[in-house]
């Protein structure tokens, strides 16, 4: 049986390659629907796969395991369906079973301890052209090759950049805790006091009444106005009465990714203006998957940039290479303690790639 995998814009013209490839007797086994391209799911297109399969005089996969089907003509089509299906199971379990993924390397063994995903470890081995199967140590130059992948997903790293003309307004959205307010204050630092651009802040995190304090604290040492916003209304006239400004950055209470009315209430509160740049605050010690729903959540603000806190205290930076590999998420900074203003610096691709390989 040859088993090959079609993907088109849409099922017809998938399926006219199918017939094209394959011929006319060629069987349906699995399709699927992704969404390819775009960032955060976002501005991708909607493709179609379609797995099929021609009989062959050479086939051999698992034909032992699988058995012929008898269509009898008095067998139910429950029967035949299930019959089927577990034909279907059978060589999709065969078709799966890549020799390489049960087999495992020190390279391998370094990345998964790293919290690298398998098939992410597997795809940056397969990259850099090493048969993990083999016994391979992990020398230097291994690891040179293995930083080189990752840093080449890092792209398009961009920080806040103020117009000459005009201003420029951000708004830092995340879930609680992930060190929003703490970024803003190193971020309003570097602008107001090393830059010395016009900053002003706006803390639209009236939840809690220490989170305003935390930003006024910050904002009356740095002698920068700050303006508290309880509604979107509050918001828009405080941007109006601020042209002056060169660089405002909005502060905004900690949302739970899982909490769609939350994230509602957020993705209308930013949409206030047009203007206002989004980034997503994201702790590099959240766990993969966890930092995949936020992403995924938070992608309905449609936040531009992503910003890594707390690289000090995460074991690896498994999280963050997963991400990369899983959805192509543009990099502004990472922040890497708790000082402010000192701990928070632009991505460097090669050096945040180097990070790991840390321990
Ligand atoms: N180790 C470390 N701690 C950090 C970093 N950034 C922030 N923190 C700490 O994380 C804690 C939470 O920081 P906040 O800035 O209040 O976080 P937030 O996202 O504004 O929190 P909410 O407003 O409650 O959602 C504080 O104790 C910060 O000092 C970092 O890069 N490294
Ligand atoms: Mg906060």
């Amino acid at each position: 049986m040859k088993v090959r995998f079609f993907t088109a814009d849409s099922i017809q013209n998938a399926m006219a390659q199918v017939k094209n490839v394959l011929g006319r007797d060629a069987i349906i086994l699995h399709t699927r629907t992704f969404r390819k391209g775009g960032i955060m799911g976002f501005f991708g297109k909607d493709k179609v796969e379609v797995m099929a399969a021609i009989d062959t005089p050479a086939a051999t996969i698992a034909s032992k395991e699988i058995q012929p089907l008898h269509v009898e003509e008095n067998k139910s089509l429950a029967a035949v369906q299930q019959e089927l299906a577990t034909m279907r199971n059978l060589l999709e379990q065969v078709l799966c079973r890549d020799p390489q993924e049960v087999k495992t390397s020190p390279i391998l063994d370094l990345l998964i301890n790293n919290d690298i995903e398998m098939h992410i470890a597997q795809q940056i081995i397969k990259k850099i052209n090493v048969d993990n199967a083999g016994d391979h140590s992990v020398t230097s130059e291994l690891k040179e090759l293995i930083i080189k992948q990752i840093e080449d997903k890092v792209q398009g790293v961009e920080g806040i950049v103020v117009p000459v003309v005009g201003r420029k307004i951000v708004a830092f959205i995340g879930p609680t805790g992930v060190g929003k307010t703490t970024t803003i204050a190193k971020l309003a630092a570097k602008f107001a006091i090393q830059d010395r651009y016009n900053v002003a802040l706006i803390t639209a995190d009236t939840y809690r009444v220490s989170a305003v304090e935390q930003l006024k604290t910050y904002s009356d040492i740095m002698g920068i106005p700050i303006h508290v916003v309880y509604t979107t209304d509050e918001l828009k006239r405080v941007l109006d009465a601020s042209p002056d400004k060169q660089l405002i950055l909005i502060d905004t209470a900690g949302r739970s990714p899982h909490n769609s009315d939350q994230l509602k209430e957020l993705e209308n509160f930013l949409q206030v203006d047009d203007a206002i740049e989004k980034y997503l605050v994201l702790s590099a010690t959240t766990k993969y998957k966890d930092a995949l729903d936020i992403v995924k959540n938070f992608s309905a603000c449609a936040p531009d940039k992503v910003i890594f806190t707390k690289i000090d205290e995460a074991r690896n930076i498994g999280t963050i290479v997963n991400l990369l590999y899983q959805i192509p998420i543009p990099l502004s900074y990472v922040t890497n303690g708790q000082n402010v203003p000192d701990d928070i610096e632009l991505v460097d691709p090669q050096k945040l790639a180097q990070l790991i390989f840390r321990n």
